[in-house]
């Protein structure tokens, strides 16, 4: 088992990652930014905060959540996702840390048609500012997987909740129980290079490639259809149709426009 610096750790998914892999026999050290429930604060997009706690910690792995997880202008979502992966990877390389788990996200194609199966090898298709952001930090990762050898796991992750809640969650959902499963896998996968898994459960109703994933081990255990009845007794909307005409859903509606630097 590894030790994981683990950044964001105070959001929803850290929390349950920390848990989680703590349980699995992981050390975790929690990274967030000041004033959040962490054991170490630091803003991400500070290279020299982040190349001291890489420093400080000497871990096996980082996992890297800390992010804004919707949209924002472009400069804050380049910011937020880029620098801070940049600043993770450049300490990475300074301390000889072999391995990072990235938090993308289905945003990075959410402009995909909802069509056919969605595979990781499908070329980037932002949605949003976001999505773009995410793209970029994907291409730095495997930047530096071919230029310094180290192993970069980038799960582009779909709804993480509790329980789903809308129709097209159905399809999206990944579960806390399911998130635990692919970051172990991910960090445990023996040499995965650059590797890019879709990280949702396994929905009867899903249509992104879980073999990617499977390859490095991530077995999902739940399915969104034990909600499929709950969330169908409602009428299907207007709303509903929309979300589901692309992978990124409301994302890929007009509803997520706005200008790159307000
Ligand atoms: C994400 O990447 C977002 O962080 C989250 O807020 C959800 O919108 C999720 O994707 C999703 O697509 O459901």
């Amino acid at each position: 088992m590894a030790k994981v610096l683990l950044t964001g750790s105070a959001g929803s998914i850290g929390r349950a990652l920390t848990s989680g892999l703590s349980a699995l026999g992981h050390e975790v050290v929690g990274l967030d930014l000041p004033g959040q429930p962490a054991d170490l604060a630091v803003d991400c997009t500070d290279p020299v905060a982040v190349d001291a706690a890489v420093e400080q910690t000497r871990p096996d792995a980082v996992i890297h959540l800390a992010g804004i997880p919707t949209e924002s202008s472009l400069p804050d979502a380049l910011s937020s996702h880029v620098i801070s992966t940049g600043a993770l990877l450049e300490a990475m390389r300074r301390y000889d840390v072999p391995r990072i788990v990235y938090a993308s996200s289905n945003h990075a194609v959410g402009r995909l048609p909802r069509t056919v199966l969605l595979g990781a090898e499908e070329n980037a298709r932002p949605d949003t500012f976001y999505g773009v952001a995410k793209v970029a930090a994907e291409s730095l990762l495997h930047l530096y997987v071919d230029r310094y050898g180290i192993d970069a796991v980038s799960p582009r992750i779909g709804s993480f909740l509790d329980k789903p809640t809308t129709r097209r969650q159905l399809s999206t959902w990944l579960s806390p129980g399911d998130t635990v499963r692919m970051f172990h896998a991910a960090l445990t996968a023996p040499s995965p290079g650059f590797a890019v898994v879709y990280g949702v459960s396994a929905n009867t109703r899903g249509w992104w490639d879980l073999g990617p994933g499977r390859a490095l081990g991530y077995e999902p255990e739940d399915d969104a259809e034990q909600y499929a009845a709950e969330i169908e007794a409602e009428p299907e909307t207007e709303t509903d149709r929309a979300q589901g005409a692309h992978v990124g859903g409301p994302f890929a509606t007009g509803e997520f426009d706005r200008p790159a630097f307000d």
